[in-house]
């Protein structure tokens, strides 16, 4: 029998709140934590029992207590987008922490992620001078393309043909968030551009394809997993997009970052000729307040007290990652952009989780917050020092309820000169 608390979760009494879900978007556990007075409540969605949570008790049990996993968490189509099958983040355990590993010594490695930018900055200085000889541009098409000619080079992967690899890489995120008509292409888009990596890993392995033994795509394609032997080539494919895909979505912070700085001219201003030691507090508020990753899942392996509640095996639960970072009892006047704020991924803090939680060698919290941090201050500084333009009027709204979120235009840019 449960004990008495376990009937202490409320429920937000929906037969089935997959509507309101898509209706309300991010604010949709918050809606109801309000609502219910509770940071845990239950629900169902897809006609599915779940349990949904926020705050940093939450975030504490989500990255940090091993009878949690992410297989079985988020439905089929999210996850052949984005992570996938095999992939670390459905890793366990021992075998987690090894494959986390790999991970962790070339995406941490500071100077790996100073080639990175390094590359970053020149391929967005060779599009300027292109940008210069139109009347507008689309900030988010034209990250999107800087980001994957950039991740491409700094990989090791022979690009082929650029808009191409943007088209897949840049799909594999917009489509995630909502199954629809053009997820279908996203899929068949994010299958041929895996296949061509696998060919890739096999042709470093027999020596067909000679390139850096330090690059990622060599490192990956000879990693020896937990049993010694090297990831079965499909695997590798699926770890090498784990590294590609999530550097083009960094484009959407980016994009976010250009709407603050015109919505805060004054911090332009303050970037124009100096402010470098206020510039990472400005990125990290841009993390905090963006509407990105909704909520992670997980499923529970075996019953676990927490909280007074009993999860039970086989319990699905979700971690509201917008919510908490929105949560007006953990950031005073959330709902206001404020780079003042001293939050930092440096100190792994169970509140401000844009991008997980918790202890990144050992949880399954994301290894590219360094990445994400340096490439938004890198733009930052581009956008605000080596250009100047204009931007005519467009429709700048943001709709909470389209999962990942952007401004409606991809925010245009008119009459793009360098800045001597
Ligand atoms: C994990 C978000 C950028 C690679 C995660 C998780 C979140 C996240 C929320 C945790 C998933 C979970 O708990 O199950 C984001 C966002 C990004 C971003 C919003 C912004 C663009 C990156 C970058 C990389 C990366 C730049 C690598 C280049 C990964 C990997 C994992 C992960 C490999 C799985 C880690 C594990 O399971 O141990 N990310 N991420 N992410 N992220 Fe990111
Ligand atoms: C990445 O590419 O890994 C980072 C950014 C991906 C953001 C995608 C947002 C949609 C996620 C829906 C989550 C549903 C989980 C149950």
């Amino acid at each position: 029998t449960k004990p008495p608390q376990a009937a202490a979760i409320p429920a937000d009494g929906a037969w089935d709140a997959t509507l309101s879900l898509l209706r309300e978007g991010y604010h949709f556990i918050p809606n109801r934590c309000r609502r219910l007075e509770s940071e845990i409540f239950r629900t169902r969605l897809t006609l599915t029992e779940v349990i949904c949570m926020r705050g940093p008790r939450a975030a504490e049990l989500f990255y940090g207590n091993a009878a949690l996993t992410r297989q079985g968490s988020m439905p089929q189509t999210v996850l052949r987008l984005l992570q996938d099958k095999g992939s670390v983040q459905q890793q366990d355990g021992d075998a987690h922490r090894h494959r986390k590993g790999l991970f962790v010594a070339i995406l941490m490695a500071p100077g790996e992620v100073e080639r990175l930018t390094g590359i970053f900055r020149s391929e967005w200085r060779a599009q300027l001078r292109h940008w210069q000889e139109r009347d507008q541009i689309v900030l988010i098409d034209e990250v999107n393309r800087i980001l994957t000619r950039a991740v491409c080079q700094w990989a090791g992967i022979p690009i082929g043909d650029s808009d191409e690899r943007t088209t897949e890489l840049a799909g594999m995120v917009e489509y995630a968030g909502h199954f629809r008509p053009g997820t279908v292409a996203a899929l068949w888009r994010r299958r041929r551009i895996e296949r061509r990596i696998r060919h890739m890993v096999e042709d470093v392995r027999s020596g067909h394809l000679s390139i850096d033994p330090d690059s990622p795509l060599h490192r990956v394609a000879t990693f020896p997993d937990l049993d010694g032997q090297r990831l079965k080539a499909e695997v590798a494919a699926v770890e090498i997009l784990n590294m590609l895909r999530p550097v083009v979505a960094i484009g959407r912070f980016i994009v976010f970052a250009a709407l603050r700085l015109h919505q805060k001219p004054h911090w332009a201003e303050t970037f124009r000729d100096g402010g470098d030691d206020r510039l990472e507090g400005f990125a990290e508020e841009v993390r905090r307040s963006s509407p990105f990753f909704p909520f992670v899942g997980a499923r529970v392996k075996q019953d676990i007290e927490w909280q007074g509640h009993v999860l039970a095996k086989g319990q699905w639960l979700l971690l509201d990652l917008y919510g908490t970072t929105h949560d007006s009892q953990l950031f005073s006047r959330p709902q206001e952009f404020d780079p003042e704020r001293q939050i930092s991924w440096r100190d792994q803090g169970f509140d401000f989780i844009p991008q997980g939680a918790g202890a990144v060698a050992t949880t399954h919290r994301c290894p590219g917050e360094m990445i994400t941090v340096e490439l938004l201050k890198e733009s930052i500084r581009l956008i605000c020092r080596e250009m100047c333009s204009r931007v005519p009027p467009q429709d700048l709204s943001v709709k909470m309820n389209r999962v990942p979120a952007l401004p409606e235009s991809g925010f245009i840019m008119a009459e793009v000169k360098a800045r001597s």
